[in-house]
């Protein structure tokens, strides 16, 4: 008939006792109060900030829910053409605040719960963030769901629930990094559901036995089964009811426990699968930007690709097309090449369970997966020794090699007789073991293959997938720009800039942080000295605020007269941290040369330092210890503590990130050209009108372009003078002292011990006099240079503050509202779908 029939029961019933989204304070109370009562079972004599916290959570998540169920039945009744965005890594941070300011009701809340005796600000402050991420990668996958949501885009994501986050750091007294783990889901977690009903069998191990009955089938059996199970957690858009979801997976054994075991007296037998199933999601591995080859992490790819994979084939089906018309259904985004086995495990179901011919399965596949590179460092590229993907997945590793063999055979008939080139480009690297390279597998079973700033791109399209470029035609390679949510990243991390701008622009924040552009209407404000006046003072509360803050976690006092100047990041040696305190250093002692006259003329500045660094990682572990001890000694020279004084704040993550960012002067970006792919923290100072100091790399480029090259500070050699510079330090090496003499005598003074332990950090230090691989030694003194150029601009403050003006509104680009739509047209195909 057309008409839908209402599936059950009384339909006035049913609609009447539904709940809709709160709009008013005082359904805001009630509901917070119920679920003091029933969820929590607790009372108002007792209540904490916890616990309001936790009440809070509870009802703004009612809120969502109802969202999310709408959102959800219209992507099923439309069945629109949906993308997944798969991630190892989900950075998200707190989710209260960003909740509510999506839903409208901030404001509301916060009367609320005044009313019930609790600030905002405390409750706010109780949550943990969820940390399921490394660094840039994890924050951008965070960012990009905000923006689908935001723009009503059918775009889920999928990840793995960990149990454990990245790791707690925490620094010893003598300036060594510790890491304990993150147990984050302790207190519960609000903002997740469970889904126990949503449940795949994902298999380990085994064997695999091609059929040969004329067809490409073979058939799995054997090995271990594991159960992965649902939980999801709603993404709210911005403004909108549509409110996406992010499915993360948990592990679970098949069965609890063996019985037989147990009953032969066997009990550590009866529970080891259960240990093993669980330890695949047990934790996230925290190292970024290097490859281990650990089967637990290979599992763990498997796992989550081979799950998502069955669930979105299951929502596909339910739509009743042929399998052939998948790819007008779903795109699917992997987020680097951690999810790459997606690729061979379509095609196992293809094959082996869907019956399709093999140019049939590969047509399928290759118009599904769109393949994002985020870096060109060798180490950071991913393979795989052929033995363990043999042991773990037979299967997948037949299709490999047959995925190869087509590949290649496809590669010589093209460069007919160019043996090298089938050796530079087979999926296989030969070697002991044999491995296979994640990056060109991503390649080859793509629609299309995107870096994420310019020059990274073109980095990626001449250097590590040339010979793809010259095979597959350069229209499969593109750029998508990254981007950051204005949201979090203005909105809520700097409430007082958010307002002004609202003021000065006399728009509805609804308006302009969904259309970013719209800053640069504040371009000629810089001519306001009322509005410069206003735009410094909000700098500087910010930077009162970050003071504060170490006030009270770290028990440290803060010149916030001083020029605050900010690097925080991963450590990481071509990030170049070393650089930043080897400058500090380098600063500090010329400050104790000059006379008390000399010194009245100079800037006082605070540099901070936050980031961790891979536990295993010993040279960035050596980094963070020099760092704190360089502290020391600075922090408690009478001479020069007024002047400079330098802090390392242990456990960076987005919460502190959001402190941090703020209350930035100039922050620094200052790897090795051609190694950062983007950076992202270099869009999010900027957006909150901090300068940067940088070297021509990533989105460093980009963000010159927008804001004008006069106001940022660049220096360095540039990326094609990179790979000539390391072959002299290889071939002809000149001693440090000869090419740079202001860096031989800072490295000296480290070596003489006047940061104490004399010896402890020749390692690090001969990674700059031996091979300087990230040559520091070349950009030490346009790097000295820079800085001193930074201080004589912050001597005009005026001039100063116009920078940071006219920076801050030149940053529409970097919305990540911008690039998601980029992919979403571009690549996906997807359109937004208003619920109403
Ligand atoms: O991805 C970010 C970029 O802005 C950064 O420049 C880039 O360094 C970062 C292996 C990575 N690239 N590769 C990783 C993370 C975890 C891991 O296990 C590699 N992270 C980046 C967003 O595009």
């Amino acid at each position: 008939s057309g008409k839908e029939k209402w599936p059950r029961g009384e339909e006035t019933v049913w609609k009447g006792a539904m709940r809709d989204v709160d709009t008013d304070v005082s359904s805001i109370t009630k509901s917070f109060v119920n679920h003091v009562q029933t969820s929590l079972a607790r009372q108002p004599y007792n209540l904490d900030n916890l616990g309001a916290y936790q009440a809070s959570a509870l009802s703004v998540r009612d809120n969502l829910l109802v969202n999310w169920n709408e959102t959800s039945l219209q992507y099923t009744r439309k069945a629109p053409k949906r993308a997944y965005y798969l991630s190892l890594e989900f950075l998200m941070g707190r989710t209260l605040d960003n909740a509510l300011l999506n839903l409208g009701l901030k404001d509301k809340y916060a009367e609320g719960v005044e009313k019930l005796g609790f600030s905002m600000e405390d409750i706010l402050d109780q949550e943990r963030d969820a940390a399921l991420g490394n660094g840039g990668l994890g924050r951008l996958a965070a960012c990009y769901l905000d923006s689908s949501a935001s723009a009503e885009l059918p775009v889920w994501g999928y990840g793995l629930r960990y149990k454990y986050g990245i790791f707690q750091q925490l620094i010893s007294p003598e300036g060594d990094q510790l890491e304990a783990p993150d147990p984050w889901l302790d207190n519960q977690n609000p903002w997740e559901l469970p889904r126990l009903d949503v449940a795949y069998e994902v298999r380990f191990y085994g064997q695999a036995e091609r059929l040969h009955d004329g067809t490409p089938r073979a058939q799995w059996t054997g090995g271990q089964e594991v159960l992965a199970v649902a939980y999801d957690v709603m993404i709210p858009g911005c403004y909108t009811k549509t409110t996406n979801n992010l499915r993360l997976w948990e592990s679970k054994p098949k069965r609890g426990f063996d019985l037989n075991s147990f009953n032969a007296g066997n009990y550590e037998g009866a529970v080891e699968s259960s240990n093993s199933a669980a330890a695949i999601t047990s934790v996230l591995y925290p190292n970024d930007h290097t490859t281990f080859g650990k089967e637990l992490r290979l599992k763990q790819q498997y796992f989550w690709t081979a799950a998502s994979l069955a669930d979105i084939l299951r929502r596909f089906k339910n739509i009743g097309k042929p399998i052939t018309q998948f790819p007008d259904y779903v795109a699917i985004q992997l987020n680097d090449t951690h999810p790459t086995l997606a690729i061979v495990e379509l095609m196992r179901i293809l094959l082996d369970e869907e019956d399709q011919p093999w140019a049939a399965a590969w047509q399928i596949v290759t118009n599904t997966f769109f393949y994002t590179n985020h870096t060109v460092l060798p180490e950071a590229l991913e393979k795989w020794p052929v033995p363990l993907l043999e042991h773990l997945l037979p299967r997948h590793m037949q299709i490999i090699y047959d995925i190869n063999m087509l590949f290649l055979q496809s590669v010589e008939k093209k460069f007919p007789g160019d043996r090298d080139r089938l050796g530079r480009m087979s999926l296989i690297e030969e070697g002991f073991p044999k491995q296979v390279r994640m990056a060109f597998l991503a390649c080859i079973g793509s629609r299309k293959v995107n870096g994420v700033a310019e020059l990274h791109s073109d980095l990626v399209k001449t250097t590590i997938l040339k010979d793809f470029v010259e095979f597959e035609g350069i229209s499969k390679f593109g750029n998508v720009t990254n981007g950051i949510t204005p949201r979090r990243w203005l909105d809520q991390c700097n409430p007082e800039l958010s307002a002004l701008i609202s003021r000065t622009l006399k728009v509805d924040k609804a308006v302009w942080l969904k259309d970013l552009s719209m800053l640069e209407k504040l371009l000629p404000r810089a001519e306001d000295k009322k509005f410069r006046d206003e735009w410094a003072a909000i700098k500087q509360r910010n930077k009162e605020r970050l003071a504060h803050h170490v006030q009270v976690t770290l028990g440290l006092t803060i010149n916030t007269n001083a020029m605050f100047d900010v690097q925080i990041k991963r450590l990481h040696e071509y990030k170049r941290q070393t650089l930043n305190i080897l400058g500090v250093i380098h600063r500090y002692l010329t400050l104790k040369s000059m006379s008390a006259e000399e010194k009245k003329k100079v800037n006082p500045r605070v540099v901070f330092f936050a980031g961790k660094a891979a536990p295993a990682y010993y040279i960035a572990k050596l980094t963070i210890r020099l760092i704190v001890n360089v502290a020391k000694v600075i922090n408690a020279d009478p001479d020069t503590k007024d002047l400079l004084s330098l802090y390392f704040l242990p456990d960076y993550s987005v919460s502190l990130a959001e402190v941090l960012i703020p209350a930035s002067d100039i922050s620094q970006h200052i790897s090795t050209a051609g190694t950062e792919a983007s950076g992202t923290s270099n869009m999010k100072f900027c957006l909150n009108g901090g300068l940067l100091l940088g070297t021509v790399d990533g989105a460093n480029i980009e963000i010159a372009e927008e804001v004008g090259e006069s106001n940022v500070f660049f220096f360095g050699h540039l990326t094609p003078a990179v790979e000539d510079l390391r072959y002299q330090h290889t071939y002809h090496p000149v001693p440090i002292e000869e090419k740079c003499p202001a860096l031989a005598h800072v490295l000296n003074q480290v070596s003489a011990g006047l940061f104490g332990d004399a010896h402890v950090y020749e390692p690090l230090l001969n990674t700059i006099r031996q091979g300087d691989h990230y040559l520091l030694s070349d950009d030490f003194d346009s790097y000295i240079a820079a800085l001193a150029m930074v201080d004589e601009a912050y001597l005009d403050r005026t001039e100063w503050v116009k920078k940071s003006i006219r920076t801050s509104a030149k940053m529409g680009k970097f919305s990540s509202d911008r690039a998601i739509m980029e992919y979403a047209e571009s690549y996906w195909n997807v359109e937004p779908q208003h619920v109403a």
